[in-house]
């Protein structure tokens, strides 16, 4: 490529071609510049959204030189790639994390000022990329920077939603959705315009014999949306690897207007058009662990799996190789059963424009995805109706029902005995209407199936997918246990910790290798590390306490334990049962003596977390929080002793501000439902201990840290069928007293008008108790006060705090993503060829 371009044309390009800046000076001057030219502000007018901007679009070319150069060096080695299709990334902020990644925070710092800026007021300039609603999302983010940091040729495609996850507000202690419009300026994305790809919907299937006498089939008569890329870069931390995050905006294919229409006069129809297309990737779909099965999800599904998959074809194209080698070349990893539409699609491209024969399409195509499940919970698992799919995707159900064929003699060959287990396992569900399992679909067009906890893991291969282990084997299904970036979730979230794990280590090598943590067990006594330590934790309160004060106007002593429950609002992770054990607590503290209430642990239970809009158990939930915080924190008997905040609207970015100020934090979902978690993760590694149930990542977490570090309570998985059994069926519901009172509290109207919280309550004495609370409640309230007597001996929870500290090595992403990498190269060495030697 190089060679055919002359040699007086290259000295030129080399002459003037880009340059990152290294100084301060440099850096400074990168910043004004942007700032005068870009921006058209200058000096006189300048406020900390002007500096911010000016220094991302700094930062911002710095990027994109070590992008276009990880891209060409990419494009000429053309190594194995991995493709990591979500259609979430929770990415939060870009600036600080770019700053820290390229080792550039003590000159901005610097330079900042001397332009006259904290450097802490530019960084809250930025609006968070909110593309996610949970730690599904935010996985991929993590996982995204990991990829970049071990240097793994990766690319993520995703959607350009015009709308991320909504804006919470609390209106009278309740939650109120505000969209997120967070384009406005987004200098992180290139639009690439001339990357488009044409995506059909609707139409029809035309069968035809080609010159040779061969059946195929062509789709054709849709309508037709194009999508458009936008390219966000990913760098990796010490290390000159940029990736790529490729999103895709869907516009009417005929441009602004349908030239046709508008002449003929038909000027509102063609904007209409214009307007469905653009609804495509309009808005993120606000539903955590929920399938609504709307169509315009599916719409959004495919166009985003049709046009990744037609460019990462593309790519692979251009390389000249033959399709045997597509796997070789190509890993896509499908997260969750989102992307499960990019299995029949690559069957598309390969036997209807590619002409392969439907075996080695197949085998291809099974060699080349990997699918990770992440939960087992039904009402998340993904089945799109038959006719719906028919009407958008008539070549797609044609494909999927052969798929469905193919395997099903198989799997009557294999076992012919087990005739039942045909209607079981089938990709097509015989219900009314009929329906498209997709995580069937994903097992059987995937060559690796992963759980993301081993306790998850061993549920996916004894439930939902029992069958096909038998089918399959045991070896198809794997456990990759879910990490966290130590770059996001520590160093930048918690500098000064980072800064003494480095002082006492030698330098920052462990955010490249967690497990280097290990050696910071060797100053559990060290007075000086100690003291440090605390001071951290300490002074991680105080801005927790100032930002409550500042945003909820509710002032909290930072000496209290600080007791935190963030997450998405759900059922099943039962942020019902914590504010249960508050109401229980308040309770008790208002039937003590002055005497007995002087010898009580002060405490703050803060909550966070944001409800899917239609939800309307998990509303209630926030409002129940809302109406006791308003009590317990007016109640002048109380005072310090107990405070209950709800921190509205929690995202990535606030997460980075509270994760570091637990002294405990709340994982207590019921035994089996919650996949792993990930926030367990980044609590224990910011030196706060967590309650947990025996469920998720909790039980790896435990194995770690050592038993002693960890307080865990409750029933166990295996034993969740039997007492959701004994609810429906067993003798008359017998309720914990203390639970009783609770719910005699709230029905009296002492937290407002009870109506709202009947459905909450009801569901536990009247419907089942589905999710266990009643089973639960005093083994929980037992083991806060367990923790409230450990919590007085401040030296001994200093101790299993910083030990808990130095075992969190095993969580940090980069370890699952060579754990991925390797389930993919079992297959396919190549990727671990690059990753070793490096390219840099
Ligand atoms: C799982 F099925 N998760 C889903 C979903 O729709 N959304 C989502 O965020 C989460 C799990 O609940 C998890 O346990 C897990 O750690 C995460 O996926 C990543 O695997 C929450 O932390």
């Amino acid at each position: 490529v190089e060679a055919s371009v002359p040699e007086e044309q290259r000295e030129a390009w080399k002459k003037h071609s880009a340059k990152e800046f290294k100084t301060k000076d440099q850096f400074e001057a990168d910043v004004v510049r942007h700032i005068e030219t870009t921006l058209a502000r200058s000096l006189f007018n300048c406020d900390e959204a002007a500096a911010y901007a000016g220094t991302a679009l700094a930062l911002r070319d710095r990027l994109i030189i070590e992008w276009n150069r990880t891209q060409q060096q990419q494009t000429f080695a053309d190594p194995k790639r991995v493709y990591y299709l979500s259609l979430e990334f929770l990415m939060g902020r870009a600036l600080d994390n770019a700053i820290l990644n390229v080792g550039m925070k003590d000159v901005a710092k610097q330079g900042l000022e001397e332009l006259g800026f904290r450097m802490e007021d530019v960084i809250s300039q930025e609006r968070d990329a909110a593309l996610g609603n949970g730690g599904l999302g935010r996985l991929a983010a993590c996982f995204l920077d990991s990829l970049a940091t071990l240097n793994y040729p990766a690319w993520g495609y995703a959607l350009r939603y015009r709308y991320g996850i909504f804006r919470q507000e609390i209106v009278d202690g309740y939650q109120v959705e505000v969209p997120d419009y967070w384009l406005d300026f987004n200098p992180w994305e290139f639009p690439r315009h001339d990357v488009t790809v044409d995506v059909q919907f609707y139409g029809g299937v035309r069968k035809y014999t080609d010159d040779s006498g061969k059946q195929l089939s062509v789709w054709e008569n849709g309508e037709i949306v194009t999508a458009v890329a936008y390219d966000a870069p990913i760098p990796g931390y010490g290390t000159r690897t940029t990736n790529n995050l490729r999103l895709w905006s869907s516009k009417a294919s005929h441009g602004e207007f349908d030239f046709t229409k508008f002449n003929s006069g038909e000027y509102e129809a063609s904007v209409a058009d214009q307007q469905r297309a653009e609804t495509i990737s309009a808005v993120l779909y606000p539903n955590d662990s929920l399938d609504r099965g709307k169509e315009l999800r599916l719409k959004q599904q495919y166009f985003w799996c049709a046009a990744s998959l037609f460019d990462i074809v593309r790519r692979f194209k251009k390389s000249k190789k033959a399709w045997k080698e597509f796997a070789n070349q190509v890993a896509i990893q499908l997260n969750d059963t989102h992307p499960t539409l990019a299995i029949p699609e690559l069957m598309r491209i390969l036997l209807d424009q590619e002409g392969l024969e439907w075996d080695e399409a197949w085998s291809i195509t099974q060699a080349t995805f990997g699918y990770t499940n992440h939960t087992v919970m039904p009402e998340a698992l993904e089945k799109w109706s038959v006719p719906l799919v028919q009407h958008l995707l008539p070549r797609h159900l044609q494909i999927i029902y052969d798929i469905n064929f193919h395997f099903l003699q198989y799997v009557e060959r294999n076992f012919p005995k087990e005739r039942e287990m045909l209607s079981r396992v089938s990709i097509i569900e015989e219900s009314e209407p009929k329906r498209v399992r997709m995580a069937f679909l994903a097992v059987i067009g995937s060559h690796k199936v992963n759980g993301v906890a081993e306790l998850h893991s061993d549920l996916v291969r004894t439930t939902i997918f029992k069958d096909f282990v038998k089918i399959y084997g045991p070896d198809k299904f794997t456990n990759v246990t879910n990490g966290i970036t130590p770059r996001r979730w520590l160093h930048q979230a918690n500098p000064r910790l980072s800064a003494l794990i480095a002082s006492k280590l030698g330098g920052h090598e462990f955010l490249r290798d967690l497990n280097l943590l290990h050696k910071v067990e060797a100053y559990v006594d060290d007075e000086e590390f100690r003291k440090e330590f605390r001071a951290i934790k300490y002074a991680n309160k105080v801005r927790l306490a100032e930002y409550t004060k500042a945003v909820e106007g509710i002032t909290v002593n930072p000496s209290s334990l600080f007791d935190i429950q963030v997450k998405r609002i759900h059922e099943y992770k039962r942020q019902q049962l914590n504010i249960f054990g508050v109401i229980h607590r308040y309770l008790e503290l208002k039937s003590m003596s002055p005497e007995a209430r002087a010898k009580v642990q002060p405490r703050v239970s803060f909550f966070g977390g944001k409800a899917a809009p239609g939800y309307w158990m998990a509303k209630m939930v926030i409002h129940l929080i809302n109406q006791v915080g308003k009590v317990v924190n007016a109640d002048p008997d109380i005072g310090d002793l107990l405070k209950v905040v709800f921190l509205f609207d929690y995202n990535v970015s606030k997460a980075e501000i509270i994760t570091p100020a637990s002294d405990i934090s709340e994982h207590i979902s019921t035994a089996g439902t919650e996949a792993s978690g990930t926030s367990n993760m980044k609590f224990v590694l910011n030196g706060g201990l967590i309650i947990g149930t025996c469920d998720g990542a909790n039980i790896e977490i435990t194995r770690e840290v050592g038993e002693d570090n960890i307080f865990l309570f409750g029933n166990l998985a295996e034993d969740v069928e039997d007492l959701r059994h004994a609810h429906f069926y067993g003798d008359s519901f017998q309720l914990d007293p203390s639970l009783q009172r609770v719910f005699d509290t709230i029905r009296s109207g002492t937290f407002g008008d009870a109506g709202p919280f009947s459905g909450l309550v009801d569901s536990i004495v009247d419907h089942g108790d589905y999710y266990l609370v009643s089973d639960d409640f005093k083994s929980y309230v037992e083991t806060q006060g367990l923790i409230d007597e450990a919590y007085k001996d401040q030296e001994a929870w200093l101790t299993r705090t910083i030990t808990a500290v130095s075992r969190m090595g095993f969580f940090s992403s980069d370890r699952c993503i060579d754990e991925y990498a390797e389930m993919i190269c079992e297959l396919f060495p190549p990727l671990a060829v690059w990753r070793r030697e490096g390219w840099f």
